[in-house]
């Protein structure tokens, strides 16, 4: 029988022959493994493409990207402990699902947090976007580094049931909700019934009748499909949750510096192409939305919504009074 230290040996001669036999040339090729929940064409799989692209090239092949969109590799909690052990290098998900797992983002989970999305960005390109990011990376026990931000607008409210014209319609109504438990108060706070749930299972719970409702923004309305089981969609824009690409710690501690500075180089422009690639995405879904007839009601007064949430901000807001302060100061 052979010993594990034969064989390990044998391996490492025969990949010696097959080393002086390849061309000069040839070299390791890595293939990081990416997921996203959302399908082709959606601007954050776009985006990650096109970084692999980028690395593609500046590596002459060496380094490139394979995305798994539209859940292949499941839900985003899936994905993030897939990151934290590396059996994928990037994952594209919500702050809302990374909250769990470093609290300091659950700062950008409180309703009604920013002013506006124009806000939001600010805040994300300035020097807080930049601390949130090292925090992740920092944080002793989450396994991943915090690459780039990706923008997702507004989240609203929409169901299967009726319009909420004002925040007494929201009684009763079973809402999915993302899996963090300041979502599920923030529900509850505001009337409905807030389910935690991942999102590979919202289209199904809204068809089957499990909930009655999930709140997100057009553009994931819209391209996956839950337009076509919900048909009232209401502006509420209670939550205006950022995006991040984690990259799997694992992963990167394996990489030269180099390989490292070319990743967050291409990081960040991955951010920006988003950006524009999200503002046309935001507009179609509306367009399609109005097209297939959904009964898009605005909301004319957000104040009682605003009042509404005050105990999850009673909860969770004194921890981060003072980051609280300075993205409201900035313009
Ligand atoms: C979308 C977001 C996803 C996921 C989803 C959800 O807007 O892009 O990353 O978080 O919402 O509600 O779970």
């Amino acid at each position: 029988m052979i010993s594990r230290r034969q064989f390990a040996l044998s391996g490492a001669s025969l990949g010696v022959a097959a080393a002086l036999t390849r061309p000069a040339v040839a070299q390791t090729k890595t293939v990081f493994k990416a997921s996203d929940v959302h399908p082709e064409g959606y601007p954050t799989v776009t985006a990650v493409e096109s970084l692999g692209e980028k690395l593609k090239k500046a590596t002459d092949g060496r380094l490139s990207v394979q995305m798994y969109a539209s859940m292949q590799l499941g839900g985003e909690k899936e994905a993030i402990e897939q990151a934290q052990i590396g059996a994928l290098a990037l994952a594209r998900v919500s702050v809302g699902a990374l909250g769990p797992v470093v609290d300091d983002l659950n700062v950008l989970n409180l309703p009604f947090l920013f002013r506006d999305t124009k806000h939001a960005q600010a805040v994300l390109d300035g020097a807080i976007g930049q601390e949130l990011l090292d925090k992740v990376t920092n944080h002793p026990t989450a396994g991943l580094i915090g690459l780039c931000w990706m923008d997702a607008g507004a989240r609203s409210m929409y169901d299967t049931k009726r319009p909420i014209k004002d925040i007494g319609d929201l009684k009763g109504l079973k809402v999915r909700v993302m899996g963090n438990p300041m979502f599920v108060e923030m529900m509850n706070a505001l009337g409905g019934n807030g389910i935690a749930m991942g999102y590979d299972q919202v289209f199904t719970a809204l068809q089957t009748g499990v909930v009655d409702g999930a709140e997100n923004n057009p553009p994931s309305f819209v391209f996956d499909n839950h337009f076509q089981v919900a048909k009232y969609y209401t502006l509420t824009e209670h939550l205006i949750v950022p995006e991040m690409v984690v990259f799997s710690k694992r992963v990167w501690n394996g990489l030269s510096k180099d390989d490292q500075a070319l990743l967050t180089k291409f990081g960040k422009e991955a951010q920006a192409e988003e950006r524009v690639l999200w503002n046309v995405y935001q507009q179609q879904a509306l367009d399609k939305m109005k097209a297939a007839g959904i009964i898009v009601e605005t909301v004319a007064d957000k104040k009682p919504f605003q009042d509404a949430v005050k105990p999850v901000w009673d909860k969770y807001g004194p921890k981060f009074a003072e980051v609280i302060k300075r993205i409201q100061a900035v313009q």
